[in-house]
């Protein structure tokens, strides 16, 4: 190496059953008050506001945020709906586009709902076990259809940042709602 940089080795414990890390070096929790305009019904999102629930929880492993590197987490979308659509996660776009992600599901049940600017849309199913991965270019939010936390182990590149600006803008083409009892999804 020409310069000090110089990464060392990290292992953590992880708890599956509830994702937090033994050491995270940070864990947050998404409120709703952070998210609600996200949602459809901004009059049952408003009702909500005064419990302020936790929508998702995200326990961190801080890793060089280099190319060439890794980030690590847990993320864990609580159960719940704001009127009849099912908690999910904000979703970003990685800042540097030209990144991907991988997500293992170890719990519960829901979705990857994943879209490009150029507006394709893609969703799979998040069980216990099931690996998706996300292409670089493709935004991506989870949404938890299922009575307990969907909890997922997320790996991407170190230097790949989150642009939240765009979701935030322009949310994305697809919802997932609970019709009959079932998770529903729909056009926005
Ligand atoms: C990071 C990765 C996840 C999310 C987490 C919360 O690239 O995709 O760790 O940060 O699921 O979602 P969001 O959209 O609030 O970052
Ligand atoms: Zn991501």
């Amino acid at each position: 190496m020409t310069n000090s940089y110089f990464p060392r080795p990290v292992d953590v414990k992880i708890n599956m059953a509830t994702g937090e890390l033994d050491s995270p070096d940070s864990a947050y929790d998404r409120k709703l008050s952070q998210m609600y305009t996200m949602y459809e019904d901004q009059e049952a999102a408003q009702k909500l506001l005064g419990a302020d629930p936790v929508i998702y929880k995200v326990y961190e492993k801080k890793l060089p945020e280099l190319p060439g590197e890794l980030q690590w987490c847990m993320s864990v979308t609580l159960p719940g709906k704001v009127g009849r659509e099912y908690y999910m996660t904000k979703g970003h776009y990685h800042s540097v586009r030209e990144t991907a992600e991988i997500y293992l599901c170890v719990a519960g049940e829901g979705y990857m709902l994943m879209e490009t600017e150029q507006g394709d849309v893609e969703i799979k199913e998040m069980r216990p076990n099931t690996c998706v991965y996300v292409p670089a270019y493709w935004a991506h939010r989870s949404i938890n259809t299922g009575g307990e936390p969907l909890i997922s182990f997320c790996v991407y590149p170190g230097h790949a940042g989150h642009d939240y600006g765009s979701i935030e803008t322009k949310g994305f083409k697809k919802r997932v709602v609970e019709i009959d009892g079932k998770p529903v999804i729909i056009d926005v």
